[in-house]
């Protein structure tokens, strides 16, 4: 690589951050059960804790998406979680309403046909709404569940009028700076329809909405071999990506490692970014967040891994002669335009990356480092005495 090639790269990283899950942290699992694993956070406090390890690893995940009824209670004030997020070295990112998991949500939250379910969905968005503010978060993050599983069973015009109707009394909620982020998912929890099953749908529920919502694009939540990539540009173009989740996947939603399978994808959405702008004069700062529960893998170390293996990608994207792409592009040189991207995508950033690291004075190694470190199995005997102490008897089980 030339001296002008890893400085650009350096430049990328350092406008470069991920955001980590608090639900990577704990327990989670499949819908079949959960193996539990005795360094697994308990609680907020464990969770962000856990994060922090992350942050001071790797230097560039210096925020947590929080989900509003796994992580916030009665008895602990929303300042008093940002003050514990800062002394871990990090801050409250994204708040993420849960619209899924009440008895009352059988069909549907802000899409139910029963207005008093409605009401008490509204009610927990302006709740997340007012959790945001306190914990100085700029983004309510939104994954609606809502859907039905047999034809006929709902009227999707009606619940589409519903669902623009509800948000809007969360967009007038927000601060000026506070945006909402509308996920979309073509299927599951409900497999017939899905009131906001793709891109299209929530990009024009957010329009109605108004000028403070967006699309959020998780990277697991498409029909096989669509190309994400395309949408990202859309939605750049049109001033209307709000952030990403990211995960990989073969199957399904399968929040498995992002770039574990397809890094390639995971190049090429980058590359959209910074292609965008390249030509505009601006690089967007785009939330980019870990949406991944991790049920086999160590946690602290698979988000660390996922945070690696992100900056990799990008610092690949940020390799490719955008000048040179143009030109071919223009000239309908189609070899040429793909080795662009190609050339970028083998390149070994590996130096690079060392480089920016030692600039940043932060392990060259963050999961060696972490791993020195200790941290793990000194939580996992801390954290299995608390159970037992509290007297958590964790279950794997589905049924
Ligand atoms: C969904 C989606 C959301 C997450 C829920 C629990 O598949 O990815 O972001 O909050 O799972
Ligand atoms: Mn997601
Ligand atoms: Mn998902």
């Amino acid at each position: 690589m030339t001296d002008s090639e890893v400085q650009k790269v350096h430049q990328a990283l350092d406008n470069f951050q991920i955001e980590t899950p608090s639900w990577g942290f704990a327990d989670t699992g499949t819908r079949f059960g959960k193996f539990l694993q005795d360094a697994a956070a308990i609680d907020i406090q464990d969770k962000l804790a856990d994060a922090g390890q992350v942050h001071a690893f790797t230097g560039f995940c210096p925020t947590v998406a929080l989900h509003v009824l796994w992580d916030f209670s009665e008895n602990q004030s929303p300042s008093e979680i940002a003050r514990l997020a800062q002394k871990h070295g990090v801050r409250i990112g994204a708040i993420n309403p849960n619209l899924f998991q009440d008895q009352i949500y059988k069909y549907g939250s802000l899409c139910n046909r029963d207005e008093d379910v409605r009401a008490a969905a509204v009610k927990h968005l302006l709740d997340s709404a007012e959790l945001a503010k306190q914990t100085g978060s700029q983004v309510v993050f939104i994954w609606l569940a809502d859907g039905s599983n047999y034809p006929g069973q709902a009227n999707v015009r009606w619940r589409k009028h519903a669902l623009v109707e509800t948000l809007r009394v969360l967009h007038e909620a927000l601060n000026p700076d506070q945006l909402m982020l509308l996920e979309y998912k073509p299927f599951e929890p409900a497999f017939y329809h899905t009131d906001l099953a793709d891109w299209g749908m929530a990009y024009v529920i957010a329009k109605e909405v108004g000028s403070k919502a967006r699309v959020a694009v998780d990277s697991g939540h498409h029909y096989l071999s669509q190309n994400i990539e395309q949408i990202v540009a859309w939605l750049l173009d049109t001033g209307m990506l709000g952030g990403f989740h990211f995960n990989d996947r073969r199957y399904a939603d399968d929040d498995l490692t992002f770039g574990s399978i397809d890094p390639y994808q995971a190049f090429r959405i980058f590359h959209e970014i910074l292609f965008f702008g390249w030509e505009t004069g601006k690089v967007p700062r785009v939330p980019y967040m870990i949406d991944q529960s991790h049920m086999d893998k160590p946690k602290i170390e698979a988000i660390i891994q996922t945070a690696v293996i992100a900056q990799e990608l990008y610092a690949k994207a940020a390799l490719v002669d955008r000048e040179k792409l143009a030109k071919h592009q223009e000239a309908n040189e189609q070899i040429d335009a793909e080795e662009c991207l190609r050339s970028a995508f083998f390149a070994d950033i590996r130096p690079a990356v060392l480089e920016w690291r030692r600039k940043h004075k932060l392990p060259l190694d963050p999961l060696a480092a972490f791993r020195e470190s200790g941290y793990e199995s000194r939580v996992a005997k801390e954290r299995k005495a608390r159970r037992a102490e509290l007297g958590i008897v964790g279950s794997g089980s589905y049924a």
